[in-house]
């Protein structure tokens, strides 16, 4: 039985996606994500002894219109250089853009916002907060703790990702390192604002 041709119920809670089938889980690795860090020779010195697995998710897709999809990403604790491990981040796709949720259900993040007028935000995210992620804004989800950080997602089914924008902007405006009182954002030097932007 698909799980979605029926209702039903999760706890709030790390664990929760363990109890059923999701219909897609990704693993990101370092290999997939060379391009998003800024040290290359620290890139190369961890991919020389092992891939590293930076996070993954597992999600059920609602296809339809008015459908939801939800997940639950896990991003494991560590650094690249002196950048946390990170997701991609994206964009939802123009035609069928929508918001998003996000439920922190373990560990301490950063989530890095951007709008396609060029505003930005960094939220941080800590167990029990809700970021509201309005259509239109990419997001990038830092883990700046020393455990897994997970949270639970929410958007339109329908709505699909647009990893290319960010990759053509040089990344997203900040990047998230330690700092000597814990995580703080830097300027991205690589990160180019469009001209008509803000
Ligand atoms: C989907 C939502 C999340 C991300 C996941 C991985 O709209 O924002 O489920 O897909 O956190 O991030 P990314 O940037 O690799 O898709
Ligand atoms: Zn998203």
């Amino acid at each position: 039985m698909n799980v979605t041709e029926l209702p039903f119920k999760l706890m709030l809670e790390p664990t929760a996606f363990k109890s059923f089938q999701a219909t897609k889980r990704i693993v990101r690795r370092l290999s997939d994500m060379q391009a998003y860090f800024r040290d290359k020779d620290a890139v190369d010195e961890i991919l020389a002894n092992s891939d590293r697995m930076l996070y993954e998710f597992l999600e059920i897709e609602g296809e339809e219109n008015q459908s939801l999809s939800f997940g639950m990403t896990t991003i494991f604790p560590g650094t690249i250089g002196n950048e946390f491990h990170m997701t991609k981040g994206h964009f939802h796709t123009l035609e069928e853009d929508g918001p998003e949720i996000y439920v922190t259900l373990q560990g301490q993040g950063k989530l890095i916002l951007l709008s396609r007028a060029g505003q930005e935000q960094v939220l941080d995210m800590e167990v029990g907060s809700i970021s509201y992620i309005l259509a239109g804004w990419a997001h990038r989800t830092v883990n700046v703790g020393q455990e897994d950080l997970v949270f639970l997602s929410i958007w339109p089914g329908q709505v699909g990702h647009d990893y290319a924008s960010i990759a053509e902007r040089g990344g997203f405006p900040k990047l998230i390192v330690p700092g000597e009182n814990g995580p703080v954002a830097i300027e991205n030097s690589t990160f180019s604002r469009c001209e008509e932007e803000v």
